[in-house]
Order: C-alpha cells, then structure tokens, then sequence
C-alpha cells in the first residue's frame, strides 16, 4: 500500500472510530494522516510479525491524543486486525483513547503531553552508546510545544549530538480550545534553530516532501533533526478544516458523518477500499443552512483561509 492510500485510510478509519466511540480528537487525527502515513508506508524500519525486533526504529506520537491515527495505521500495516479499530475507545478494549503501550507496535504510552521527546531523546543517546544503527523518532503538537519538558530535551539532545534524533511537529496552529496565537505562540523553526538543532520547513500534507526530509537526515554537524510540517488541522473534511470545535467533536449521526464520509469518497485514491460503507453514504441529509460552519462559534474565517500549508 502507498502513503496516499495509507493516508486516506488512516482518515477513513479515524471517522469512523471517533463516530462509534463518541471520541474526541479527530480534527488532530486528519492533521497528523498524512505524516503518519509517510512515516509508515516509506521510512520507519520495522517488523509487524515481531514488533520487538531489537533492529526496529523507535517510533513515539507524542500527541498521544491522535492515538486513533496510530492505531489505523499499525493494522493496516499488519501489526493487529484491522476490524479491531471499531472497539477504540469503548469498555474493555486495548485501543485506549490515548495512546497504549499495550498495543503491538507501541513502546510508550501518551497523552500527558510533553513527556515523547525526552523519552525519545533517551532512546537516541542509547542507541549510540550501544553501537546501535536504529532512528529514533517523535511526532509533537505545536501546543505541545509549550511544555518547558520539550525544551530541556531540545538543549539535551544538541548538546549529546543526537544526529538519530528525528523530531516531526505537526505545526497546525491550534490547540484543544483556541489558537496558539491566544494561547502560546511559538515561533516554531527560530526557536528550534535556536537550540542548535538541524530544521526543516515543509507542506505537511505534501508525501514527496516528507518522504524527502524523512528519508536521510544525516547532516554534516551531527544536530538532532526537527521537521516542522505545516498542516491544517481537520485536514480532508473542508467543514472540519481550522475550526476548533472539531478538537473535542466527533461527527454525529445524519449530516456530519454522511458529508465526512462523502468528502473523504470523493478524494479516495485508486484501488483503495472503504471497510465501513464502501459506496459512501446517503445525500439525502439537510446539512445546516449558511453551511457545515454555521453550528460553530469557534470557526475562524481568517485562518481559514490563510496559507498555511504552502510552503
Ligand atoms: C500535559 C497535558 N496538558 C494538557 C493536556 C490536554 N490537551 C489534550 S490535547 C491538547 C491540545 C494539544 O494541542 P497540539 O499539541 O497543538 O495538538 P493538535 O491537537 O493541535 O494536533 C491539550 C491541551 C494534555 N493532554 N496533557
Ligand atoms: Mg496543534
């Protein structure tokens, strides 16, 4: 399976478990798909039939709140039943509503922000004391990045060289309830280059450029790596996109779960199959009038339409 397969399914399967579970988070599930997908289908180093292997690169979503774009892409990479995903988030299940060590493929429960970095950063300084060849990666929020834990992990690792340190940071400009720009603003590659680390800027939402990043970040004075990936966050599902309601929402029954599914059929790549209502869903729904943005106080016009994902 390809990336833009393996994206459009992580979105598809995080419609759908957000929508039976009545689960939070998929504005920030749609944000990190595409980096998740990337990271999957084309550059982690890693055995689904022994998720131990001792050779495997580390691998930690530090926003543990999209725990269902994890989970979508460790089973449709093999590592468990993809029919499993339907019982996230309910009673009994393993698939915790944030992310589980308990899963096959994760090493590191989280959730409380802050805290994949520094667990990663140990894990690099390991690897390289043991003689070891594995990556270790960590994928952030930019909200995240107002924990100071992030930042004494930042000096941490320039300062031991970590050069098989890979940072990516899911730079959406939104947090849980507001803008970054009303809550904590970071000012994301200056601060980082101001750690001494090696950046990269990219379109998060663009493969080409994330397989190239991604694929050898080897540079000639051996920093840690960050890329700093615009997304938008609710990316795929344009009632969704940049609007904070969609942090704690999940898509309810009638209009908002047929339009989703919808919006998402008529991106679906080739050759890619919807597990869950493989022709979409019904057109008969009244959606709101003055548009899918009308039930929302929280929708902002101006990021709206802002680039953000263009560079
Ligand atoms: C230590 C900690 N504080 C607060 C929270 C509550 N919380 C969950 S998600 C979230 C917003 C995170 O924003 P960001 O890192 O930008 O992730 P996004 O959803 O935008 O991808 C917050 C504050 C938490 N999980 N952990
Ligand atoms: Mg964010």
């Amino acid at each position: 399976m390809d990336s833009k397969q393996l994206a459009w399914l992580i979105r598809r399967h995080g419609v759908e478990m957000t929508h039976l579970s009545h689960g939070s988070h998929i504005g920030a599930i749609l944000s990190v798909a595409d980096i998740m997908a990337v990271l999957y289908a084309d550059i982690l180093q890693y055995n689904p039939k022994e998720p131990g292997w001792d050779g495997r690169d580390r691998f930690i979503l530090s926003k543990g709140h999209a725990g269902a774009a994890l989970y979508a892409a460790l089973a449709e990479c093999g590592f468990f039943d993809v029919d499993e995903l339907k019982t996230h988030y309910q009673n009994g299940s393993r698939l915790s509503g944030h992310v589980s060590h308990h899963v096959p493929g994760v090493d590191f429960s989280t959730g409380s922000l802050g805290h994949g970095i520094g667990v990663a950063a140990g894990r690099a300084l390991a690897a390289k004391q043991d003689g070891k060849s594995f990556r270790s990666f960590v994928v952030m929020g930019d909200g995240e990045c107002n924990e100071g834990s992030v930042w004494e992990t930042a000096a941490f690792a320039n300062h031991f060289g970590l050069d098989n340190l890979v940072v990516i940071v899911d730079y959406n400009h939104m947090q849980s309830l507001d803008f970054c720009n009303n809550t904590l603003e970071v000012d994301m590659a200056r601060r980082w280059e101001g750690f001494g680390w090696n950046v990269l800027e990219l379109n998060g939402h663009d493969h080409d450029a994330l397989r190239g990043a991604l694929q050898n970040t080897d540079n000639p004075l051996h920093k840690p790596t960050v890329v700093v990936a615009h997304t938008v966050k609710g990316k795929g599902i344009s009632f969704m996109e940049n609007d904070v309601l969609w942090h704690y929402r999940f898509p309810h029954d009638g209009w908002e779960y047929n339009c989703a599914v919808n919006e998402l059929h008529a991106a679906k790549p080739d050759g890619t199959v919807d597990p869950y209502t493989p022709d979409g869903c019904p057109k008969t729904e009244a959606q709101p009038e003055g548009g899918h943005h009308a039930m929302s106080e929280t929708y902002h016009p101006a990021y709206y339409t802002r680039e953000v994902a263009s560079k």
